[in-house]
């Protein structure tokens, strides 16, 4: 029933700061990974930047809606609004950050609030660096069954899994529209 899918998939992603997610977006919109110059201010104010993006999965091409987002998790308020319409969340942690990782739960719980129909997919960042990692493989694992989504590694720097990230999540959320729709009608 992937034919009842909407014209336009909005897909996110969440996660605390500094995990990765711009880069992920970077590498999968442009297949680049491109070190910024230093912040003058070294602070960066609230911003929705978006993208969007085809992907062919099979016979099917999708145009995803690829959203960023810079808030941390303390602003529910805002986030339940902006996931409020999302098909698909990426919820993303650093390897190298075992505090990015304990706040998944808080996202997935935002995201969940917020769009309980929304597809998930838990991905563990940074995998590259592996003398800093602090989160092991495993750890990712059994969080991903706690939460009942799916699981990856990716690296951004090395296009490691991100493109497989985006079509796994991107399958997930045509398949929550089709029984969404189902399940409506
Ligand atoms: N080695 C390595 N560094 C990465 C990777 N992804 C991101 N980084 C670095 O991690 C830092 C943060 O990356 P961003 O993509 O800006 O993180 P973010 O989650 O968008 O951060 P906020 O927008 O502040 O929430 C940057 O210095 C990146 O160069 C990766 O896959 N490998
Ligand atoms: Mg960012």
């Amino acid at each position: 029933m992937i034919s009842e899918q909407p014209d336009l998939l909005k897909i996110a992603l969440a996660g605390t700061h500094k995990v990765g997610k711009s880069k992920l977006i970077e590498r999968f919109t442009s297949d680049t990974f491109v070190d910024p110059l230093p912040c003058v201010l070294g602070i960066e104010f609230v911003r929705f930047p978006q993208k969007i993006v085809k992907i062919r999965l099979g016979s099917l091409e999708c145009k995803l809606q690829v959203w960023d987002n810079a808030l941390a998790e303390g602003y529910s308020t805002v986030l339940a609004a902006y996931y409020r319409k999302v098909h698909g969340v990426m919820l993303v942690y650093s390897v190298t950050e075992r505090s990015s990782f304990s706040k998944i739960q808080t996202w997935a719980d935002t995201v969940m609030q917020a769009a309980p129909n929304a597809a998930m997919l838990l991905v563990g960042s940074k995998a590259d660096l592996r003398s800093d990692r602090e989160v092991s493989y495993c750890e990712g694992v059994q969080l991903a069954e706690s939460l009942g989504v799916p699981f990856l590694e990716a690296s951004a720097r090395t296009a490691t899994n991100v493109d497989s990230a985006f079509a796994l999540l991107t399958r997930l959320a045509v398949e929550e529209c089709s029984l969404s729709t189902s399940r409506n009608s």
